[in-house]
């Protein structure tokens, strides 16, 4: 089956607790994703401001970009079919209240502190996953990546 790469990161707040952690590295492995790269690294307020400059003059694009350079982060390829909805559903909903509420099982209902300390990203298109991967792993070719798979595993 054809394996689809998503960008996964998990946010400061949860860094900053080894235990979740280890919870939601055991969550990649145990749903059958293909770590293909991980990172930890910490943003400077610049590299927070280009990476969610879509959401520049939101209301909350300033607690958002200064949250995300507060700290030391893991950044994630991952691999597996349809990677991208997969993990956006394992996430759950962006606000801690509505995941709480509507999809209890979720890594943000579960680990989720506020609206902007939200636990974990994830890629929400084939576009955006190709964007956000090479923003965090630049030097990762995906398409070499995919070329050196089985035929029966290539997009
Ligand atoms: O893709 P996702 O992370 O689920 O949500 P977005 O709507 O793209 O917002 C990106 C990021 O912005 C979110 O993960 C936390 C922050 N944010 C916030 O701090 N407060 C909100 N009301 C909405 C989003
Ligand atoms: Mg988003």
């Amino acid at each position: 089956k054809a394996l689809q790469l998503t960008l996964a990161v998990i946010k400061p707040d949860a860094v900053a607790h080894p235990l979740i952690m280890k919870a939601l590295h055991q969550k990649i492995l145990e749903h059958k994703f293909i770590i293909v790269k991980s990172k930890d690294l910490v943003w400077q307020r610049q590299d927070s401001e280009r990476f969610y400059a879509e959401h520049e003059g939101r209301f909350f694009y300033q607690r958002l970009v200064e949250f995300m350079a507060s700290g030391p982060m893991r950044a994630y390829i991952l691999a597996r079919e349809d990677a991208i909805s997969y993990w956006r559903k394992l996430m759950g909903p962006t606000k801690v209240y509505r995941a709480r509420y509507t999809s209890p099982n979720t890594i943000r209902a579960q680990f989720g502190l506020t609206d902007t300390r939200n636990t974990t990203h994830g890629s929400d298109s084939v576009e955006s996953a190709q964007r956000e991967i090479t923003f965090f792993f630049p030097e990762f070719h995906a398409q070499e990546w995919m070329e050196r798979l089985e035929p029966s595993f290539r997009a």
